[in-house]
């Protein structure tokens, strides 16, 4: 009886071992492990939902607010007057968010032949505005809007051109590029200036909130704009006008970090993508052009909306890596690290403590991305400057989640306009800067090549 009574404690001693044991495993996955790419706010989902997964840790209202959001965000808004959704257009490029970041990720370009859907185009002029913005083009402001409600002209039609580039591996092997040049069209009356066009594909949109939250001076400390350190790598950081602050601030958002806080893209999203005017971009996209209704009526959208919709962009969680173990992922990684990759997409950072979103606050996250500006080489040029970026610089696109676009978008374009039809062609068109590491990526073997593709997709 008493060497029972042992036993039973001895086992229970043991137990509870063991039981301490995986908390502590799971906190130390939770803080440091790289399958967790968003920290707390982590998903294990691969399906077609992936990236949309509402933050954990929220309280009853904010679930709420979150859920308002995502309605606003599907919703189809039509042209004023009408009862619900109402202000589309006259003039826009599509009617809906959703409608652009299908299932929260991301756009392609248009199957020849038909309608531009995901992918709009921005425009401006030499020179810069006072705080450093593009320059309108006269008839056609900062964007073209290729589509207007009946009976009202879009503004232009886009021609894409494809030219081609052959790209050879060190083995003997190649790749075709397709490099796409772009012409208006259809104009609805002539510019008579210089214009620069910068394409734009809808980039996904999950885990911005806890980009938002990196700590700025974070950002900047990887900033080595003479390139002092001489690796050839010189990010800099672009400082946009921040409408709410009325002052400078970190641009992170948008192809050319053109953005600093996700308010400030979605009401500029509302206003030139959709023509819905709302509390912070309040003027019509067509204001002085013909297509202006010339309605000075109130803003289209609610500032509640805007706010549920910010509040929805900034919550959504990010999806778990997968096969992280495997060989071919081990060596791929370590291959990414050898080619430089991680010079411009720094795999982690930690946010910043904030009291005041606990559920985005102090976690470390693996986007891989400097959300610093690169010069990315002529072929990947758009010759239009936004702010600081110049026109052959880039911000660096955060990678986590790429491995699911297929699964969740069901194709495989990356890069600011779609054009590469691979992650492979995606890394071949990297110049400038990313030069060295695109050459050093060229001269793999066939399996080494493949190892760093299985790594970028177990992202
Ligand atoms: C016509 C297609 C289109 C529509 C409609 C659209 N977007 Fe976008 N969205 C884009 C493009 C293109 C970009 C990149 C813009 C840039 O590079 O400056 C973008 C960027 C964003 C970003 C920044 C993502 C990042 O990682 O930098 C957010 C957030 C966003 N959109 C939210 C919205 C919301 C909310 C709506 C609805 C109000 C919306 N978008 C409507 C095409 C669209
Ligand atoms: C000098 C900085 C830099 C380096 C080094 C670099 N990249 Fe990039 N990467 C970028 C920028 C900037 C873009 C976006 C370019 C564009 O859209 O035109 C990008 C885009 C990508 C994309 C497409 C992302 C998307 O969402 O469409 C992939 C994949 C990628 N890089 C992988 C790599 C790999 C692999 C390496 C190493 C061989 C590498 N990068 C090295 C800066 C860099
Ligand atoms: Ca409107
Ligand atoms: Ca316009
Ligand atoms: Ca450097």
């Amino acid at each position: 009886m008493k060497l029972k009574v042992k036993f039973f404690f001895i086992a229970a001693v043991i137990l509870l071992m063991i039981w301490s044991c995986r908390k502590h495993d799971t906190n130390e996955t939770l803080e440091n492990n790289a399958w967790y790419s968003g920290g707390r706010q982590t998903f294990f989902d691969q399906s077609v939902g992936a990236f949309d997964h509402i933050f954990n840790g929220l309280d009853p209202t904010e679930i709420k607010v979150h859920e308002i959001g995502d309605k606003a965000f599907d919703a189809v808004f039509v042209s004023a007057p009408a009862p619900l959704n109402s202000g589309l257009g006259p003039i826009y490029n599509n009617v809906s968010c959703v409608s652009c970041h299908v299932n929260d990720g991301r756009g392609r370009p248009p199957v020849p032949g038909s309608k531009f859907e995901s992918l709009l185009f921005k425009i401006s002029t030499d020179g810069k505005g006072l705080h450093g913005e593009p320059i309108p083009v006269l008839g056609y402001g900062t964007q073209i809007q290729m589509q207007g409600v009946n009976g009202v002209s879009a503004e232009a039609n886009i021609r894409i051109n494809y030219q081609n580039i052959t790209e050879l591996f060190s083995d003997g092997s190649s790749v075709v590029l397709q490099k796409p040049v772009y012409q208006l069209e259809q104009l609805y009356k002539p510019i008579n200036q210089n214009y620069y066009l910068s394409p734009r594909l809808a980039p996904p949109v999950f885990g911005l909130g806890l980009l938002e939250a990196i700590p700025m001076t974070s950002i900047i400390a990887n900033q080595d704009p003479q390139d002092a350190n001489g690796d050839g790598i010189s990010g800099k950081a672009n400082w946009v006008w921040d409408k709410t602050l009325a002052n400078y601030n970190l641009g992170r958002f948008g192809w050319k970090a053109g953005q600093p806080s996700i308010l400030q893209q979605i009401s500029a999203a509302y206003n030139e993508d959709m023509g819905v005017t709302n509390p912070l971009f309040s003027i019509e996209n067509s204001f002085s052009q013909i297509q202006y209704d010339g309605l000075n009526d109130d803003v289209e959208l609610k500032d509640s909306i805007l706010h549920a919709v910010k509040f929805y962009m900034q919550t959504l969680g990010v999806p778990a890596r997968r096969l992280i173990n495997t060989a071919e992922v081990v060596q791929g990684e370590k291959l990414f690290y050898s080619l430089k990759c991680q010079s411009c997409h720094i795999p982690s950072f930690t946010t910043q403590v904030d009291v005041s979103f606990p559920s985005r606050s102090y976690q470390k996250i693996y986007p891989y991305t400097d959300l610093l500006l690169h010069d990315m080489g002529v072929d990947l040029s758009d010759n239009r400057p936004e702010f600081d970026a110049d026109g052959q610089e880039w911000k660096t696109p955060a990678l986590w989640g790429i491995g699911l676009t297929e699964k969740v978008n069901g194709h495989a374009y990356y890069l600011h306009d779609g054009r590469a039809r691979s992650i492979e062609e995606a890394i071949l068109w990297h110049g400038g800067e990313a030069e060295q590491s695109k050459n050093r990526y060229k001269q793999l073997s066939l399996n080494e090549r493949q190892a760093v593709l299985k790594f970028i997709h177990s992202l």
